[in-house]
């Protein structure tokens, strides 16, 4: 097999529009082995990113050998990403945690999981007793099984009955949440992947496709290597391998992506290039949006965005002659200033050029992490179950009577408490236990020297739930060594809202233990139970548990009552919706105008794109009175903190292809570490030149809250923005160095005020030579 660290998209298969995309498998086995000598195949999916890639875990000798792609999923066709081709063999490290640790005088000290289990239901009963549910609060993920993201739901709100849960899916896509709740009141991805294979333009919003999800990268490769190709719209500030592809690559200062959706929105309208018989049936809102962008002439926009005026027009015209247009949104928008009105934005071209439901005409504002969907799906972010509205008092009445508890045990007075809400009250000290689950939050949240305080807290009594000590489980007072990926068995739900099962290939190591077992021990030890006594959640293993979210879903746009594990085990990947009536699944939503928008039915009201206050039910009927989709826009307004004389840079922060977040598993194979082992900056050569710096230079970049030292690349960014990957935390970090590398040290608090994401994409820092290379 060739080397795909250094091919990353592996050989071409091109194909024409409409045809299927052919199969092409990629594989990796550990060195020297051969097929051979694996004994069995078991099925799974990847986890290290949001795109489902359906593959087989090789084992051999009770171990995982390696992967193969599935030749027969709808998603992948048979291809792997190169850090799934090499990241499973993180899962055999040496250094896993494989048993349970407490904290003792200070230091963390290995225990039995009765002595560690026992801690954490003394301290729920003390804390339960003197304060009540909102002294606890649960940070989960984006990356456990929709099985254990529904047990914690029941766990969190039905049994312990608190407001304060929310994933790490509130830094990824709670942006892509609510842009779908706004636009058409329930969350979902409309569009499929199979819509590139269909598709006349592609449009791709500050997504970096190539690196982030890059087998469906190679499906546009595939795409654009055969007849009649698409053309590529690239909104994103630096010249990544999507922008050297596209036919038009806008690059916009950071911070300016509300004024550039209204430019473009501005020049569709002006140029008829909207379907009125679409926007009549279908939709409310068009002439606010009329009024809105009337304001966003191009040379506006150019001015506020420093984009030339004629790539502008040159991307409506391409957005608004398109015939089946399909668009992908990403963290360059939900991470960046205003985030749910720019992620509306995109939307909104779907709407008024009528762009929904056809084969080609594919709206995605994609998820990040693997299993984030099943985060929003089950609850587990916060939201109630199935898309409920926690508004609407049937909805949860519905829930109560499936979890048979009493409905005002459920807590749906108040808007769900967002991540960086629970991390304040831990600082006020009213949140007082955090159960963090799967995520590295030590890392991965802005503002790391605050987090690491509030983590360190005497008052806050931490759990850490994971397979790899880390910056978080350093800070634990209790740690849980969890099973992961291959070691347990579960369902997760990728972008386009195929559902994958994954099945157990291998033991965990040591007294390790998969999640589900973790969170359904805690609830058997607090004897937490229905209204008639039974156990609660009832369930005891993972397929029970999905039986169990089938039931919860149903009837719901989430509506999962038409599959099961035998389902999922023959057919490989399957859309949700899947219903007696669709038992293959549902490959794209609104195909019929028809939308979940009722009143009655909806997830939610929406919001207030500007101050992200809640409409209620009455707003909402005024509103959306015929079950429409909404068509909503907003002025640009400026980011928080923009560059000054002491920072003078843009600073935003991402990712690359070799490495998956703060690194736990990436770092730990050895051909994705050896790939980029080291943080660094990217730099514009005119930047570079004024600042005297060259490639290899170590440099310090300061913001108003610390400073991180990293090496430069020159390298295709626009003038006067830095970018720093967020990967590198302190855990394998030069010891001596004394310091920081981490981008978070570096961000800013601050958040979407609909969506509550954290900004990530937008500061001011400064540069400065510490080294020359
Ligand atoms: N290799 C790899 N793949 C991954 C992951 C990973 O860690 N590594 N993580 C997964 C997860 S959880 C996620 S959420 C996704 C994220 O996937 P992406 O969103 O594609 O990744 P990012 O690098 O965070 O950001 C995308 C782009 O946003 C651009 N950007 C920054 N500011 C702005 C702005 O103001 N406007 C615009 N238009 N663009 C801007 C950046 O230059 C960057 O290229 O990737 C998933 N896939
Ligand atoms: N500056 C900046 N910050 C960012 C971003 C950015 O672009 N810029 N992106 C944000 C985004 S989109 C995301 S998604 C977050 C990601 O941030 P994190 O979620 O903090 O990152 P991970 O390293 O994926 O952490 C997941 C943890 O779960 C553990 N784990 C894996 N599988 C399992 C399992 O099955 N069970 C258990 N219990 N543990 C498991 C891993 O070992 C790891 O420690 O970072 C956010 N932070
Ligand atoms: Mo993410």
């Amino acid at each position: 097999m060739n080397d795909r660290i250094e091919d990353l998209w592996g050989p071409r298969t091109p194909f024409a529009p409409g045809e299927q995309w052919p199969t092409r498998v990629d594989q990796h086995l550990a060195d020297g082995l051969s097929d051979d000598d694996v004994q069995r195949w078991v099925q799974s999916a990847s986890v290290l990113h949001s795109n489902g890639d359906a593959l087989d875990i090789a084992v051999a000798g009770d171990r995982i050998v390696g992967v193969r792609g599935r030749a027969g999923d709808r998603v992948n066709r048979g291809r792997v990403d190169v850090k799934d081709l090499y990241g499973w063999q993180a899962g055999s490290s040496p250094d896993r945690l494989t048993r349970p640790l407490v904290r003792e005088d200070g230091r963390l000290v290995e225990a039995t999981w009765d002595t560690a289990m026992n801690r954490i239901v003394e301290r729920s009963r003390l804390l339960l007793d003197e304060q009540g549910p909102s002294a606890i609060g649960f940070y989960t993920s984006g990356q456990l099984f929709l099985e254990e993201y529904y047990t914690l739901a029941v766990i969190a709100h039905g049994a312990i009955g608190t407001d304060h849960v929310d994933g790490n899916t509130r830094l990824c896509t709670a942006t892509a949440a609510e842009a779908l709740k706004a636009s058409f009141a329930s969350d979902g991805q409309p569009g499929s992947y199979t819509d590139i294979d269909h598709a006349d333009t592609i449009a791709l919003y500050g997504h970096n496709i190539a690196e982030t999800q890059s087998v469906t990268w190679m499906r546009i490769l595939d795409r654009l290597a055969g007849p009649n190709p698409p053309a590529i719209v690239c909104v994103d500030p630096r010249s990544t391998a999507v922008a050297r592809r596209a036919t038009v690559h806008l690059a916009p200062m950071p911070g300016t992506n509300v004024a550039l959706m209204n430019g473009l929105l501005h020049q569709i309208i002006a140029n008829g290039w909207v379907d009125r018989e679409y926007i009549d049936s279908y939709t409310v809102g068009f002439d606010d949006l009329c009024r809105v962008v009337a304001d966003y002439p191009p040379e506006h926009v150019s001015a506020v965005c420093g984009v030339p005026v004629e790539d502008i027009r040159h991307a409506a015209r391409l957005l608004g002659t398109a015939e089946r247009l399909m668009s992908t949104v990403l963290q360059g928008f939900y991470q960046s200033n205003q985030a749910t009105a720019a992620a509306v934005g995109v939307n909104n071209i779907h709407l008024v050029r009528g762009m929904l439901g056809r084969p080609g005409c594919g709206l995605l504002q994609m998820n990040g992490q693997p299993t984030a969907e099943n985060t929003r799906e089950c609850g587990a972010d916060g939201d109630l179950a199935g898309f409920r509205n926690w508004e609407n008092d049937a909805h949860v009445s519905e829930l109560a009577e499936l979890w048979n508890i009493d409905k005002d045990r459920l807590p749906h007075e108040n808007p769900p408490t967002h991540a960086m809400e629970i991390f304040r009250l831990a600082e006020e000290g009213t949140v007082r236990m955090l159960w963090i689950s799967a995520t590295n939050p030590a890392v991965s949240l802005p503002e790391l020297a605050r987090i690491r305080a509030i983590l360190e807290r005497d008052d806050l009594f931490v759990i850490a739930q994971d397979m790899f000590p880390n910056e978080t489980t350093e800070l634990a007072d209790v740690v849980l060594p969890a099973a992961g990926w291959g070691e347990k068995t579960g369902t997760f739900t990728n972008a386009d809202r195929t559902v994958h099962l994954s099945e157990k290939a291998v033991e965990p190591p040591g007294e390790a233990r998969p999640d589900l077992t973790i969170f359904l021990d805690y609830a058997r030890r607090m004897n937490f139970s229905d209204r008639d006594g039974n156990p609660l959640p009832p369930w005891t293993d993972a397929e029970g548990a999905f039986d169990a979210w089938r039931d919860c879903s149903a009837g719901r746009p989430c509506d999962y009552s038409g599959m099961s594990y035998e389902l999922l085990r023959t057919r490989g990947g399957v859309q949700w919706p899947c219903t007696a009536d669709s038992p293959d699944g549902t490959e794209r939503l609104y195909a019929d105008g028809r939308f979940w928008s009722a009143a009655d039915y909806c997830e939610s009201f929406g919001k207030d794109l500007v101050t992200g206050d809640p409409l209620d039910a009455e707003d909402y009927r005024a509103l959306n009175p015929d079950s429409r989709a909404l068509i909503k826009a907003v002025p640009h307004l400026p980011p928080p903190e923009v560059p000054s004389a002491d920072y003078p840079f843009a600073l935003i922060t991402g990712r690359t292809v070799y490495h998956f977040h703060t690194r736990t598993k990436t770092g730990r194979a050895p051909e994705l570490e050896q790939a980029a082992p080291e943080a660094w900056v990217e730099v514009n050569a005119t930047d570079a030149a004024r600042h005297g710096v060259h490639t290899g230079d170590v440099v310090e970049i300061a913001s108003p809250r610390s400073a991180i030292t990293a090496t430069v690349r020159v390298g295709g960014i626009r003038p006067g923005v830095l970018f720093v990957p967020f990967h590198y935390g302190y855990w394998d970090a030069d010891e001596d160095s004394g310091h920081h590398r981490a981008a978070n040290e570096l961000t800013i608090t601050d958040w979407d005020a609909a969506s509550k994401q954290p900004i990530f994409k937008m500061g001011a820092a400064s540069l400065t030579l510490r080294a020359p290379g």
